[in-house]
């Protein structure tokens, strides 16, 4: 016992290295064979990371969404990279007498990044041999840095010095072998990321691009962005994202392909050409996420431009038995929409390609996206859509396995912009603007308060489609000391917002948005 607890190890610092860095280059070499493979979604970390995603439980997502907001992606991978860094390093640590703690957490990392692997509904199988052979370079460089790094000269009784001979040597080499490995898996790391990089997709949009009409000049009187709300049409950049991709699927329109099956009379399969070859239409829209919370940001607003999805129904010919349209995009995230809504011919719901007078940004679901008006995003917006099947109704959908409802039309709900909610401002008359929206009915109406005074009426600017979201803006007379504004809409069926305050789940939130401020 004593003679084993005296048998030279590594320094402690040198053991978290070796750790570490057999789990970089682990992570680095899947990196690179996921991109060399063309299957990018196969990189251990990637695949770990979006089983996490759709393995998280209900309240943790929504945590993360209402936490981190857009940056939840970015949280997620950062939260990633600290816990197996620390992982990694303890491992060393703990293998500082003995191998297996770093051998059990290589197999460990190797077969989570399997499964993740073997899970996703977008990957082939054989990309499961992305994270094995990473694993595998994780034990060898493991093995490699750890004997590199045992003091020179352990045999007992050599007699020689190893501070001036054995142990020197011995430091250069652990330098020059741990420099390589930190440098080779940043390298692989930065080669996989670069042959996914964005250089076809890129081109491939342009080319979409040039074939688009310019986006219309946005319509006049239709905001109050002068004095706080957001402006009618938000710029690509800007519009609201949410989705479970930790990484874009990156999908030509050259290699596009839908196709439209399950209760039809004939199935359809069309290329980017053969969808743009149908009639096109314009269509403004608001889109709305059944997360957003009252007051929040997830609401936004863009000129749309593709094919009714109608017009494939049709063309594919609906069987009268089919219930729900599913669609699903490249990364294997479904969604179901009621058949009877998009063939409505009151209401608007296209497979848009353009977006603002451009491509679909990569994000929004570049080549093609569903788009529907009046439903929550997460029923009829799919992005990266690549599949339409008609079928009943009992097929559950990545969100409805996830305690999300199956109906769910946008619930009426009005925003104040300014004031901002703490804001100090001058005592006496102050405009309050904001924003409201009821779609597929459009919003009727406006009303503010202040504390517990009587409702009075907000000035509606311009309507442009009943699609699409209104500003407002009223005038109020604030005391000085704190306030309580609220807002509330009406929509065109005289249904005005409840102020009962109900959360997301499972079909939106309702109630007042209220802001507190201070008039002095
Ligand atoms: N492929 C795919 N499509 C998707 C989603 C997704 O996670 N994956 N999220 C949906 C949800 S919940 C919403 S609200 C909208 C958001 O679209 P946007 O990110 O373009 O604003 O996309 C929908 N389409
Ligand atoms: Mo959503």
């Amino acid at each position: 016992m004593r003679d084993h607890q005296n048998a030279p190890r590594p320094p402690r610092g040198t053991s978290c290295l070796t750790g570490l860095l057999s789990v970089a280059a682990a992570l680095g070499t899947g990196h690179l064979l996921a991109g060399l493979t063309g299957e990018p979604g196969s990189s251990p970390f990637l695949a770990v990371g979006n089983t996490a995603i759709d393995l998280a439980p209900e309240p943790v997502k929504d945590f993360a969404i209402t936490t981190f907001g857009e940056a939840n992606k970015t949280a997620l991978l950062v939260g990633m990279a600290v816990v197996l860094a620390v992982l990694g390093a303890a491992s060393g640590l703990a293998a500082r007498r003995d191998p297996l703690p770093g051998l059990v957490l290589v197999g460990l990392g190797g077969a989570a990044g399997a499964l993740a692997t073997l899970g996703r509904p977008d990957l082939p199988a054989w990309a499961v041999a992305v994270p094995l052979s990473s694993a595998v370079v994780g034990g060898v460089v493991f093995a490699l840095l750890r004997s590199a790094s045992r003091p020179h000269g352990s045999r007992e009784g050599t007699g020689t010095d190893p501070a001036a001979t054995g142990a020197g040597l011995g430091r250069r080499r652990l330098l020059v072998s741990t420099g390589a490995v930190g440098l080779g898996s940043a390298a692989a790391a930065l080669g996989g990321q670069a042959l996914t990089g964005r250089g076809g997709l890129e081109e491939s949009r342009r080319a979409v691009t040039a074939r688009l009409p310019a986006a219309a000049p946005p319509p006049g009187g239709a905001d109050f962005a002068d004095q706080g709300t957001p402006t009618f049409i938000t710029a690509n950049d800007d519009f609201y994202r949410v989705d479970t991709a930790l990484r874009v699927p990156h999908l030509r329109a050259e290699d596009w392909r839908l196709r439209v099956h399950g209760l039809v009379e004939r199935e359809l399969v069309l290329s980017f050409d053969d969808l743009l070859r149908r009639p096109w239409r314009t269509e403004v829209i608001t889109m709305t996420c059944v997360s957003n919370e009252v007051g929040g940001p997830y609401v936004s607003t863009a000129e749309f431009v593709g094919v009714p999805v109608a017009d494939l129904l049709r063309e594919a010919g609906v069987r009268p038995v089919a219930e729900r349209v599913f669609s699903a995009s490249a990364d294997g995230y479904t969604a179901a929409t009621p058949v009877e809504t998009l063939l409505d011919p009151d209401r608007v719901a296209l497979l848009a390609f353009g977006m603002n007078g451009e491509a679909l940004p990569p994000e929004h679901g570049f080549p093609v996206r569903m788009v529907t008006a009046g439903l929550y995003g997460y029923v009829s917006a799919t992005k990266w859509v690549v599949d339409l099947e008609l079928a009943t109704r009992e097929r559950r959908t990545y969100w409805e396995e996830r305690g999300w409802a199956e109906r769910a039309p946008i619930k009426t709900q009005s925003r104040i912009d300014s004031p901002r909610g703490f804001d100090t401002i001058p005592a006496g008359r102050t405009t309050v603007v904001g924003v409201a929206w009821a779609q597929t009915t459009g919003t009727d109406r406006v009303e503010v308060r202040v504390d517990d005074g009587p409702w009075q009426p907000a000035t509606l600017a311009r309507e442009v489609n009943p699609d699409t979201w209104r500003m407002w803006r009223a005038e109020v007379d604030l005391a000085p000391g704190s306030h309580r504004i609220a807002c509330r809409a009406t929509d065109r069926n005289g249904h005005t917002q409840p102020e009962e305050r109900v959360g997301t789940v499972p079909d939106g939130a309702t109630g007042w948005h209220s802001v507190v401020c201070t008039a002095e």
